[in-house]
């Protein structure tokens, strides 16, 4: 098959065969344990002292049909959030501008839709063409593809496709009703046919069991190829959504799901994503210690805040982790493009 060819190879090998049962006994041995081995092997596959910065912008905000629990952008919760039409080309070029100087090396668009109409689309190329031409690496999320679609985003350029399975697929209709976890899987299967690199994972909080954290890192990690990207988020409570007053989860389940992603999809960047603005220095620095390469950065995730980039280099300086910035044209030697965050916040 033509996506066999195309997968990278980094990700296509390391185990696929993953059973519940494996997963759920990995996440559940003893705490010092399962981070030495998420420690070793991280340490094996990447440099335990840098992570990798994505900034995201929300380009088309709120009045989603879908119903996902969690989600202020679903017009079937009664969110207090300002719906904004797509934004216009040049305004997210100036925001993708001010993100790669202050440190991001990808820009990830997102949009509240179901899925993109080909007009919309055609848009969104162009925002991935221009980001592109900034030297930074794309990624958008814009809900179900069809493989035409995902063909199209590959041909504009565009170097990831977002599209988390979220949960279990037993949990799954708890959380929303308006589309399938095969629906997800189409779309991912259509985004690793066009050759475009994966970025897929879930939520944690949302008053799922370990079982089913154990299930959806199974789901993930027996794809075809290990999603390049992986993204954990943990739930943002919003008001008015049907998720709002869950039962906050144990931290250290947290940082267990992430040193299991770790040790099961050892090649991937695993990203510690939404919910970090609530969460103190000393737990992400766990999470950094089980495995976490990865973060989103600047001010806002989506809809809501994000932990500060001043806290994050704040932070980042005091774990001594360093970050990589984007290649400019001018700033070559990509030996020397690492930078520390004492550094770039020295240059602020
Ligand atoms: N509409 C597209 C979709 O759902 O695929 C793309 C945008 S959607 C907001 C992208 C992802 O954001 C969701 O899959 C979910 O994982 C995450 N997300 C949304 N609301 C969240 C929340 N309140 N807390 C944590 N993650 C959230
Ligand atoms: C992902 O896994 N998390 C991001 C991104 N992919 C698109 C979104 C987080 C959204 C958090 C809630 C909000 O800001 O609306
Ligand atoms: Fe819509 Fe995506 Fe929010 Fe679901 S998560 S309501 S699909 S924007």
């Amino acid at each position: 098959m033509q996506a066999t060819v195309k997968m990278p190879a980094a990700t296509t090998a390391g185990r696929h065969d993953w059973t519940v049962d494996d997963a759920e006994v990995l996440l559940g041995r003893p705490f010092n344990d399962l981070l030495f081995a998420a420690q070793s092997v991280h340490r094996a596959r990447f440099d335990p002292n840098r992570i990798q910065l994505s900034t995201l912008l929300s380009i088309k905000t709120g009045g989603c049909p879908e119903d996902c629990g969690y989600c202020s952008q679903s017009a079937q919760h009664e969110t207090e959030l300002a719906r904004q039409r797509l934004l216009p080309l040049d305004e997210v070029l100036d925001t993708a501008r001010r993100a790669r100087d202050a440190g991001a090396t990808r820009f990830c668009m997102g949009a509240a839709w179901r899925n993109p109409t080909d007009k919309n689309l055609e848009t969104v190329l162009a925002m991935v063409a221009g980001v592109k031409a900034l030297g930074m690496e794309t990624c958008v999320t814009l809900g179900m593809l069809t493989a035409e679609q995902a063909e199209r985003l590959a041909g504009a350029g565009l170097d990831y496709y977002n599209h988390n399975l979220d949960t279990s697929p037993e949990f799954y209709g708890q959380v929303i009703s308006t589309r399938t976890y095969r629906d997800r899987l189409d779309t991912l299967e259509h985004v690793r046919a066009a050759g475009l690199k994966t970025c897929s994972g879930g939520i944690l909080g949302m008053g799922e069991g370990r079982r089913d954290r154990a299930s959806m890192l199974c789901q993930l990690a027996n794809l075809p190829a290990h999603p390049e990207s992986v993204p954990i988020n943990l739930l943002v409570q919003v008001e008015g959504t049907p998720l709002f007053g869950t039962a906050t989860l144990d931290p250290f389940e947290l940082v267990r799901t992430i040193a299991a992603a770790r040790v099961m999809m050892p090649g991937s960047y695993v990203r510690l994503s939404a919910g970090r603005d609530d969460m103190s220095d000393e737990l992400q620095a766990l999470c950094f210690l089980a495995g976490a390469n990865s973060v989103f950065y600047g001010e806002r995730l989506l809809t809501t805040p994000n932990a500060g980039a001043q806290r994050d280099l704040a932070l980042f300086a005091r774990l001594g982790l360093a970050f990589e910035t984007a290649e400019l044209p001018g700033r070559e030697a990509p030996g020397a493009c690492h930078h520390h965050a004492d550094q770039l916040a020295a240059s602020d």
